[in-house]
């Protein structure tokens, strides 16, 4: 119903629009009720104003008022029972529907929080299919999706308003969500569980397209980061795989494989760079690697004091990996 890429009043999932149904069945019942004690409410200012109404109670004739006094209680409270029964049923089936997309996922992932970013793994039973990439979600539209979460340091909650509700991933325990995305589209998921300092900068891009587009986007994935074509780009390289980067970041097909910070192995695909924090671009790229302290205060990336020379191979190299 409302358009935008981060809406909980988005509804492309079967996730999002059964609760945005349950949603509006809340607020038509709650109005109604609420509706209906200000009207009381008005009505008893108003009797109580009339002079008749006044020595209604003040002149000890209110035991003729009892009865319907009686009667309006009960009714008030069938209806008030009525509207929670009434609610209480919504949510349960909306639980249940959401329940169903469990059963036969298509698609299987592994979704690691971390101060601030997300860890993805796309975990098919046969080794040959899975892959590793960070900040990033695609899914086939119309094929239900389970996600497996995990926390590395503190709790985050794993949020994509336009498609399903909010799940949590907490230390030392594996929690899941599951969504059946249903119309195509790029959308904005964010941690929303405060984490640190960076919290607001820890952010997802979820891309729903088409089956055809889905397979394109995982073969390319699955292979190996492109080989560096200039002089330019092999000096990156050579830094990169050498150097400090190494470390931490993984380039598939190349030395570089360390395990703690988002796999760069097609970095340059993406549309954001640290979670959410730049979008992708030559300029901001030349700003995260010379300084990603200043960039995003607090992130476990040093600021290492590149020199230009090293700064311009780095970024020559980075954005070949496509
Ligand atoms: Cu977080």
């Amino acid at each position: 119903m409302m358009s935008g890429f981060q809406t909980a009043l988005g509804g492309e999932a079967l996730e999002s629009s059964n609760f945005l149904a349950l949603f509006w069945v809340f607020m038509a019942v709650c109005t109604v009720m609420y509706l209906l004690v200000v009207a009381a409410l008005l009505i008893g200012m108003w009797r109580r104003r009339t002079p008749g109404g006044e020595q209604t109670v003040e002149s000890g004739r209110h035991h003729e008022a009892a009865p319907a006094f009686r009667t309006a209680l009960i009714a008030w409270t069938a209806l008030v029972l009525v509207g929670l029964a009434g609610l209480t049923i919504a949510s349960f089936f909306t639980d249940r529907s959401n329940a169903s997309v469990a059963r036969d996922p298509g698609v299987t992932l592994k979704v690691t929080a971390n101060q601030w970013w997300w860890d993805v793994e796309y975990t098919d039973h046969q080794a040959s299919n899975q892959f590793r990439t960070a900040n990033e979600i695609h899914l086939p539209v119309g094929v239900p999706a389970e996600i497996t979460l995990e926390s590395n340091d503190v709790i985050h909650s794993f949020w994509i308003p336009n498609l399903a509700g909010k799940q949590d991933l907490i230390p030392g325990r594996v929690t899941d969500i599951q969504i059946l995305p249903q119309k195509t589209g790029t959308f904005r998921g964010q941690c929303a569980e405060f984490c640190g300092v960076q919290h607001a900068n820890m952010a997802l891009d979820v891309t729903v397209e088409s089956k055809a587009d889905f397979e394109r986007w995982v073969a390319a994935q699955k292979r190996p980061a492109f080989a560096p074509m200039t002089k330019l780009q092999l000096a990156g390289y050579t830094y990169v795989t050498t150097r400090q980067c190494s470390a931490c970041h993984n380039i598939g097909g190349t030395p570089a494989s360390g395990q703690v910070a988002p796999d760069l192995t097609h970095f340059a695909s993406r549309r954001s760079i640290a979670a959410g924090t730049l979008p992708m671009s030559t300029g901001n790229l030349y700003g995260w690697v010379a300084d990603p302290q200043s960039q995003k205060p607090g992130n476990k990336m040093p600021t290492i004091g590149l020199s230009p020379d090293e700064l311009h191979a780095i970024v020559a190299y980075l954005g070949t990996l496509k």
